[in-house]
This record gives C-alpha cells, structure tokens and sequence, in this order.
C-alpha cells in the first residue's frame, strides 16, 4: 500500500513540532521506516537487524606527531609514518590515477597532480571559481569510471550563486598532459543558495556500483531543518546521472514538491563518502556537532533524522531536535562517536601492505586530532580503534595501489603522509 506523499511544507512543519511531540519525518512516497526500495535500485544494505555499534572505550594509541623513522605500534599492525608530499595548502580531496599519480584539491581553489616520487605539480589550469570562506573552497575529486578513455573529473565545491552560496557539482577533463581541465561546466548546484555562513558543504563526490554519481550535501550550518525539506538540496544525499541529471529511480521522484535529486535525507555535513568492497555497498561518514559523528549505511529514500534525533549535543551544550537518539521513522547509524571523533573523509582499507586491515574502514578525525579504524563485518561495524591520537587533523584518508594508507593534513606543511608498514 503506497503512502499518502507528504509535502516538503509537511515535513518542515512536522520537524519544527519535533521538539514537543513524536516527530513525523520527511518519508518518500510509497516508503515506510524500515521498507522503501525502489524497483530499479541496485542492491543497498538491509541494516534494520543490526545493533548501533558502541562509542569507543579502549586507549588510543598516539603518536609523536612528526614523520620519520619511529615505528608506530598499534592493535593489529606496526608501521612508519613517513611524508609523502609537502607545501599543500590544505589539502581536502584526493584520488588516485589509473598510472598512480595522485590528484589533490587545495581547498583554496587548486587542483595538482602528485608524481608517484611525491613530486608536487604546479595548479593545473581551468578549475572552475571557488568560495575558499570558512569551510568552503574546492574540495572533493573524483574520477569518470570510464576515466582511462574519457579523462573525465568531478568536482565538489562550494561556488557563488544567486543569493549567496552553495555546494556545487562541476566536471571536466584532465588533459593528457594532467596540465588543464577541459571542458568544465556545472553539472548541479545544491539550491536554494545561503546567504548567511561559510560551513557545511559535505561535499564528497563518488561514483556507487551502479554507476550513478552520489553526492553528499551539508545541512549549511546556519538553519538546521534544511536537512529536513525536501524541495531544498541541502543536508542531502544526492544520485545523479554523470551530466547532473536526477538519476533514474530515485524515491522521491514521484513525492509532489520534493527534489527529484534526493536520494536520502537528514545528514548534518557528510563529509564522508565510500563504498564497502566486500558489500558493494555505500557508507556516509557524518561530522556531528559536539558527539553524535556518525557512519550511515546508505539506502534509498532513508531519513538518517538530522536534526531530530542525534547522538549529540549543540557546541552551547543544549539539546538538539527532540533531544533524543532515536524516532519513529529515522533511521539508526551503524555508528557513532560520543565523545567526538569529528571524521572528514574515510575510506575502507584495500591492499597487501596491511593483511590485517581488511574490512576495516577509517576516519579521518579532525577533534580530537587522529585516526579511527573501524572493524566490520558486511556491512556491520563491529569494532573501533584510535590511533595515531592526539596530534595531527586529518582531512582524508585512502588507500593507495602500493597498499600504503595515505592521510591529507593541513599540518606538517601541508602534507601527504603515508603509513608503510614496519616489522
Ligand atoms: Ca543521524
């Protein structure tokens, strides 16, 4: 039986009455609070059975915060920190090529190619404009999955439009010489614009295993409900077709008002986005205010309840939405972090370099300063470890073709470090 759609005035009303009575969250037509797959969607975890892993309890391990020759013990693997590449300026994205040059965004607004010796290329011409205020600027990049042919990029940044700021979709292609982006043209911006405020772009881009583009939207800081509204873009997940277009089948194309764009709804700043290899599935990794950051398991037409329900507390200690974890209709995390462990980009570890490390997924931590590994099982979190803690944010973490884990920082002269492992 299809349910009535609501309106994204509905929805709105029902998260402002969240704080006195049971909310009422924004739901897809025809969705329920555990059901709502669309026929035409690949397959995407069933995560109703599982339990939401616990905060961490155990010690992290730390680290002298300095690259070199000391070995770093920890749980299940020794290694050295060593620097890849210097001289970045804050580095936020970063993907590798198919011959293992590594393509970084500067959030200022720079796009450069790093040579597999650590070599950092000049800025590579053509990047569209960027807003580099506050949390904004150029931010993720990822690759076509056709990119051996087409040399096609996508961009994530937060660019000016009509009534202030937004988090924008661009692509191009990188020349054959990796020296300028051709072709470079907006492919979606996440409306309405936000005249007010620089932070909460979210803002990593990633092709899923069906070949949409997914994008991930920040709630923009200011009005937090806006991840509630379904005719607004933002606090969203996004699935696009590769020109921007609202991919084929998402959940809410047939709710009267809602942005065809949506994918799933009620993220804070999803600054995290990958996929399980041992699922193909997708995983959302999201900055809470103070605690309450969390890892989604993706799923169309979910409501992930920001900010109605969060495992954390506003920065001036108040309750948030109706001040509880969990309500009818939104979706629980697989996990979360109280106290803070502020991850940015994450990614599941991949390689030979590491045994031990697969199926693990890490989190770049940025408060406190450091890196969260993540053990799982399918697509349940079943464990956690802190390391490296207490010295260095980090911005993004991902595996790379040598097996070697590669951690962005702004410190450290704005730095590529790499862990290479050590008897
Ligand atoms: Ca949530």
């Amino acid at each position: 039986m299809r349910r009535p759609a609501r309106s994204a005035l509905a929805a709105a009303a029902a998260l402002l009455a969240a704080c006195a009575a049971e909310p009422a969250p924004a739901q897809p037509a025809g969705a329920t609070a555990t059901g709502g797959r669309a026929e035409s969607m690949p397959r995407f975890g069933d995560f109703s059975q599982f339990e939401v892993a616990p905060s961490f309890t155990g010690t992290p391990s730390t680290w002298s915060g300095r690259p070199g020759p000391d070995v770093v013990r920890t749980s299940l693997a020794s290694f050295r920190v060593t620097s890849f590449a210097t001289g970045l300026a804050r580095p936020w994205g970063a993907v590798f090529l198919p011959d293992g040059q590594l393509l970084v965004t500067e959030r200022p607004g720079r796009l450069r190619l790093i040579a597999r010796d650590g070599r950092v290329g000049p800025p590579i011409a053509g990047v569209p404009d960027v807003v580099a205020e506050g949390q904004g600027g150029l931010l993720d990049v990822t690759l076509a999955p056709d990119f051996a042919t087409t040399r096609e990029v996508f961009l994530c940044l937060a660019g000016a439009a009509q009534g202030g700021v937004l988090t924008r979709l661009a692509s191009g292609r990188l020349s054959p010489d990796g020296t300028r982006l051709d072709g470079v043209r907006t492919l979606l911006d996440a409306t309405p614009a936000q005249d007010r405020g620089r932070n909460h772009y979210g803002c990593r881009v990633l092709f899923g295993p069906d070949g949409k583009l997914y994008l991930t939207t920040g709630d923009r800081y200011i009005e937090k409900p806006r991840a509630q509204r379904l005719n607004d873009l933002a606090g969203k997940v996004l699935r696009l077709e590769r020109d921007g277009r609202p991919a084929a089948g998402n959940p809410y194309a047939n709710t009267p008002g809602a942005r065809p764009e949506i994918f799933a709804v009620g993220v804070r700043n999803p600054q995290g986005l990958t996929m399980n290899p041992a699922t193909r599935s997708l995983f959302e990794i999201e900055f809470g205010a103070r605690g309450g950051d969390e890892v989604n398991l993706l799923r169309p037409g979910a409501n992930y309840g920001w900010p109605i329900v969060t495992y954390g507390i506003d920065y001036d200690g108040s309750a948030i939405g109706s001040g509880r974890t969990a309500a009818p209709g939104t979706e629980q995390p697989l996990w979360y972090a109280t106290p803070a462990a502020s991850p940015s980009g994450g990614n599941f570890y991949v390689g030979d370099a590491f045994p031990a490390w697969r199926g693990s997924l890490f989190l770049a931590g940025q408060s406190p300063p450091g890196l969260v590994r993540l053990t799982t099982e399918g697509d349940r979190v079943t464990g956690e470890e802190r390391m490296l803690w207490g010295r260095t944010r980090f911005r993004h973490v991902l595996p790379g073709p040598d097996g070697f884990l590669y951690l962005l920082t702004d410190e450290n002269d704005g730095a590529i470090l790499r862990l290479e492992p050590a008897g």
